[in-house]
């Protein structure tokens, strides 16, 4: 049974029949639900690795990719133009990464007469560069923080700006985002080397080298509205997400509504949104970023994307998000307007990640879910891309799912979810829950005067220790069990540490090889050699053939997992051998380098 929805044309209707989901883990299986409750068919798109994965359990049909990494998968355009071919797909959700700001992605399914399910493409491309963003931004009457929108030629202009705005300034990659290849200048004399710097990354990361330069805000708060327009000349602001919580730009924790947030420059804010929304022509859901300071607020970018944080606003708003996807894509007019919009309440996400937060390190640890005990009661939400069973790859991110509530304040809201990620059991991998449960608990997070920088400069997780219920033994050798015990006629819950072969009741079995405590630091195999832990991209090598290095200093970088993890000596020595360099794809266990 298909859906109808009233289309654009004169009495016409525009039937949305099926909809294939170019995408993976939660927000497939997020927008498959919604498909599911309009009565429109589903069709999942899986790699070798997903076979089994919950997104593909709960379509109606699915068609495998081939290949195992991203880029093999659903990365892979010929690949998925074939499943919208043999599946008679009448649109494309791109949920958000992959293809989902991706221009050519976007025209190629167009040009087959399939719907993408999102803005045009040229609002696409306006808002993914950050200069002509910035722009378009300004010619909407929306200011960016104060700075020079032309690309950068000389350090000296730097200076000049510095000199005429002030220092700090922030130098930054025209074609870049997530703050990777952004520059901090505190004074005239660091201008050459950072722009030296800037220049070097941008190309590294993005593959452009164009940079400018704008004052810096040292103590930000990141705050990003919601934008939903139809084809029918309708734009709103749906309120904002304060996504401050972040660490290396990747967010933590999300909340509606920003706490300390004056009503009146919500307002603003909002207009603010719209009007840039107007200024590239945009269509569907979409995000727009300030950095907000001393009660004044500055454009960053635009999302042209549905984020992994849109539940919050759907749940102070009431409303479906994916639902006005679908249906704005299919044509239909918002059926509300701005003064109907409605938000009550407040709601808290927290991402659950498969890294290990000890120490403040965040180590990707993927794995299998061996136990998944989901939270539930008043005003809990778990949107989950995985169930107890499934594996956690190490190439895709490693969001497993997120956990989201909403409360009628913000401090209800904040007990709610320390509630929640109590009640969530995750064993056989380490999850990023203990560090949810640290910023939660925080005085700072409590009375709402976190920044961008409170994660990383306030917030200690250096005495952070998780244990991993996993089945296997640890690096020495014990096995943790999970135990229950009355006292008394009181019951107690403990974990006892035994030696593996204790802790195996019957037959004995040979000491399996001790799980790695889950640094990212080197796993040394024959001596002296330093090794990644996982498959990923080599992109940056600190050290050259003949450096002394100390035990734990970086000898490179190793991005996987849409993270950078620094790759360490495992002791003290010189660097005899470098086996890479910034590019090398390199697989679990590869050396890189021989320190002696
Ligand atoms: C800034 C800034 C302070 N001043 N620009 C980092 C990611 C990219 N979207 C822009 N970012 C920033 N730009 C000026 N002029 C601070 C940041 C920033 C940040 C912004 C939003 C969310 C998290 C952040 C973490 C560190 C730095």
């Amino acid at each position: 049974m298909s859906s109808t929805v009233k289309g654009n044309y004169e009495g016409d209707t525009q039937v949305l029949k099926k909809v294939l989901v170019a995408n993976r883990g939660e927000i497939a299986v997020r927008v498959l639900r919604t498909c599911r409750e309009m009565g429109i068919a589903t069709v999942a798109v899986y790699s070798e690795l997903d076979r089994d994965a919950l997104h593909v359990r709960l379509a109606d049909e699915a068609y495998a990719l081939g290949g195992q990494t991203a880029a093999e998968s659903y990365l892979n355009t010929e690949a998925i133009l074939d499943a919208i071919e043999k599946s008679g797909a009448d649109a494309v959700h791109p949920g958000y990464g992959f293809f989902s700001e991706n221009t050519d992605f976007a025209r190629a399914i167009t040009a087959r007469g399939v719907t993408f399910i999102g803005p045009p493409p040229e609002a696409i491309e306006v808002m993914g560069d950050k200069i002509s963003s910035r722009i378009a931004a300004e010619a909407a009457g929306v200011s960016g923080v104060p700075g020079r929108s032309q690309t950068l030629v000389h350090a000296d202009e730097v200076i000049a700006f510095g000199e005429k705005f002030g220092w700090p300034v922030a130098i930054k990659a025209a074609y870049g985002g997530g703050g990777r290849g952004m520059k901090v200048v505190k004074g005239a004399d660091e201008a050459a080397a950072a722009f030296e710097s800037a220049q070097r990354e941008s190309l590294a990361y993005f593959g452009r080298d164009e940079c400018y330069v704008e004052r810096y805000l040292t103590w930000p708060r990141h705050i990003e509205m919601q934008v939903l327009a139809d084809t029918h000349g309708n734009t709103l602001w749906l309120g904002e997400r304060d996504c401050s919580c972040q660490r290396r730009h990747q967010k933590l924790v999300e909340e509606s509504p920003a706490a300390n947030f004056p009503d009146e420059v919500r307002q603003a804010m909002g207009e603010a949104a719209v009007k840039v929304s107007k200024a590239c022509g945009y269509v569907n859901a979409g995000t727009v970023e300030f950095l907000y300071q001393d009660g004044e607020f500055y454009f960053l970018e635009m999302n042209t994307r549905l984020q992994v944080e849109h539940p919050v606003t759907e749940l102070v708003t009431g409303l479906d998000l994916v639902e006005w996807q679908l249906r704005i894509a299919a044509g239909e007019a918002l059926t509300f307007g701005q003064d109907e919009v409605r938000r009550q309440g407040h709601s808290i996400e927290v991402r659950i990640n498969a890294e290990d937060p000890s120490g403040g390190r965040f180590t990707p640890s993927p794995g299998t879910l061996t136990k998944f005990t989901q939270a539930s009661g008043p005003g809990v939400r778990m949107d989950a891309g995985y169930m107890e069973g499934d594996t956690v790859s190490q190439y895709y991110d490693n969001l497993i799912g997120k956990l989201v509530v909403w409360a009628d304040d913000r401090e209800h809201a904040r007990r709610r979810m320390l509630r929640a990620l109590e009640e969530t059991v995750i064993e056989g991998l380490a999850t990023t829950i203990p560090a949810a449960e640290r910023i939660l608990e925080h005085q700072d997070f409590a009375d709402g005067i976190h920044s961008t920088k409170w994660v990383e400069e306030v917030l200690d997780l250096s005495d952070l220790v998780v244990n991993v219920t996993s089945g296997e033994a640890d690096d020495q050798g014990r096995l943790a069990k999970a135990v229950t015990a009355e006292v008394n006629g009181q019951r107690y819950e403990m974990t006892l540490y035994l030696p593996e072969m204790q802790a195996v009741a019957g037959v004995a079995q040979p000491t399996k090889k001790a799980r790695r405590s889950g640094g990212s630091s080197a796993v040394i195999g024959q001596a002296g050699a330093v090794t990644v832990p996982m498959q990923g991209t080599i992109v940056k090598v600190m050290v050259e053939v003949g450096d002394a290095v100390e035990a734990g200093q970086t000898i490179c970088i190793l991005e996987a997992m849409k993270m950078e993890n620094p790759i360490t000596a495992g002791a003290a020595g010189t660097v005899t051998e470098l086996k890479v360099t910034a590019g090398d794809s390199v697989a679990n266990g590869d050396v890189v380098a021989i320190v002696e």
